[in-house]
């Protein structure tokens, strides 16, 4: 209760900020994007880690105003990179309270309009379990998303029970492969094997591919081979504060 209130006065003083995470094109090592992954400036405790608060947020409801908060800081940076510009797609994480509330479209298309952004430039991170919760109500939400204009990635893909049957429906346009089938890829043949048939799949399917957690040079080499098209992970670069983030993507050759 006491988190609750805490996460009601940081959003009133306006104690949380977006950190951003390199999305990198695997073949060319080019920085193509970020996800935007929020952090908590709290006064008493420092900065905070969204797996502290999240879920509270998410069980209390906060995660509609807290949510809402991050998809304008989103819009708003992704616009100002443009502006500079810099060709750059930016990742937000939905989560399920956001993904089912039934106003999401309409926020969406507000928050849209009064950034000036291009839509396309924002991605929506949907996780596979969100999604496969009421598969048929997905598909309806996902494509009403899609008409705005947004790009739509399923996350942690492989973590949830997807059927083939929805995943062919669901009109998501990037599939990424969660970071626990990543991890152990260079020394588990199991692994490897599931991250070439998830591979396989977004490309029979026409869907974009990237891998999260990637670690190593090993991973990211093996990742390439694989033909997986984008990637992420401390290896290229931690989440960054928007400056830091800037500076690398302008240093760029
Ligand atoms: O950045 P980090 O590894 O600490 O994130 C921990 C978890 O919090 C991840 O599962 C991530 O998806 C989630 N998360 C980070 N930022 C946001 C956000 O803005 N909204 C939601 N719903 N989840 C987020
Ligand atoms: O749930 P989601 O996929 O949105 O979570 C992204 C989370 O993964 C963030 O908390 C981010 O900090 C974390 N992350 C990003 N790259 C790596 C990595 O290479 N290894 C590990 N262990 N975590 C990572
Ligand atoms: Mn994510
Ligand atoms: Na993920």
């Amino acid at each position: 209760l006491q988190l609750q209130q805490d996460l009601r006065r940081a959003l009133e003083q306006q104690e949380f900020v977006l950190y951003y995470q390199p999305l990198v094109e695997l073949a060319g090592g080019r920085v193509v994007g970020a996800e935007a992954l929020i952090r908590w400036r709290d006064p008493q405790h420092g900065l905070r880690s969204p797996a502290e608060f999240i879920p509270y947020a998410e069980e209390s409801g906060l995660i509609l105003p807290i949510g809402a908060w991050v998809l304008q800081a989103a819009c708003r940076q992704a616009q100002a990179w443009a502006a500079q510009g810099l060709d750059l797609q930016v990742a937000v994480n939905l989560s399920t309270r956001q993904f089912q509330d039934p106003e999401i479209v309409a926020k969406l298309r507000s928050i849209l309009a009064n950034s000036g952004v291009d839509p396309c430039r924002l991605e929506l991170e949907i996780t596979e379990s969100a999604a496969m919760l009421d598969p048929e109500a997905s598909i309806r939400t996902i494509g009403a998303l899609k008409g705005l204009g947004l790009q739509i990635a399923i996350d942690d893909f492989g973590t949830g029970y997807s059927s083939l049957n929805y995943l062919k429906r669901i009109p998501a346009d990037v599939i990424k492969i969660d970071q626990s089938f990543v991890r152990d890829l260079a020394t588990d043949p199991d692994d490897a094997a599931i991250v070439r048939a998830i591979i396989g799949l977004a490309q029979t399917l026409g869907r974009r591919c990237l891998a999260e957690g990637i670690e190593t040079a090993e991973h990211f080499q093996t990742l390439q081979r694989f033909g997986c098209d984008y990637g992420q992970g401390y290896w290229m670069s931690r989440p960054l504060p928007a400056a830091e983030f800037e500076a690398l993507v302008l240093e760029q050759p």
